[in-house]
């Protein structure tokens, strides 16, 4: 069993981001699944091109992306990605779209295929605080998870796939007041405990 792992790299002022320093550290090997790492630029268009891409290279039975959510308390399984890009902030290259469809022949929205519920059983008892999402938001992120599973329906229809969203790590809100992080520890344990879900899920 092979599952891509997918993490973003920081935006907005940040000079790290989460998804990134966790995805680094997450196993090689997860009960028996290879994990192979990926890392995404934080940019609309060319998010969704490098996983796509990545994906084409090798036969994937699982996809999972993470991406940070500040200000979030727990690692959140997303439940559905809308065909919608509209940009709080600019993305890595200026980019900013206002509601734009991800995909003009898309329909308006696809549902996570992976088991997240398990994947929220999982962290907790991996003592991550951990919660269903549903909402993904309408920047990179959930633009990277509308289309991803726009090409799985399209090309990969044996891969399922999803969207994580992870806290901020404590070094990050050093000069934020009342802000809620994780340990980067944490983040590890939870993103691998969500793999084992997805392998247990499959097997
Ligand atoms: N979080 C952003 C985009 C990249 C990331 O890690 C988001 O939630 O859209």
């Amino acid at each position: 069993m092979k599952i891509l792992l997918t993490g973003f790299e920081p935006f907005g002022g940040e000079s790290i981001n989460p998804a990134k320093e966790a995805v680094k550290l997450v196993k090689d090997e997860i009960k028996g699944a290879q994990i192979v790492k990926c890392y995404v630029p934080v940019v609309f268009g060319k998010a969704i091109e490098t996983v796509h891409e990545a994906m084409k290279k090798d036969t994937f039975d699982a996809v999972l992306l993470i991406g940070q959510a500040g200000g979030r308390y727990e690692i959140t399984p997303e439940r559905i990605g809308i065909n919608c890009d509209d940009g709080r902030i600019p993305d890595n290259e200026g980019n900013q779209p206002v509601d734009q469809p991800v995909m003009a022949d898309g329909p308006a929205a696809y549902f996570s295929t992976l088991p997240i519920k398990k994947m929220v059983e999982y962290m907790k008892a991996a003592n991550v605080p951990a919660a269903v999402s549903n909402t993904a938001g309408t920047y990179v992120c959930n633009h990277l998870m509308y289309g991803v599973l726009y090409y799985i329906d399209k090309e990969f229809p044996n891969t399922i796939g999803g969207f994580m969203h992870v806290p901020y790590l404590h070094e990050q809100v050093m000069n934020k007041k009342e802000t809620a992080s994780l340990s980067k520890d944490d983040v590890v344990r939870g993103i691998e405990a969500s793999l084992e879900a997805i392998v247990d899920s499959l097997a």
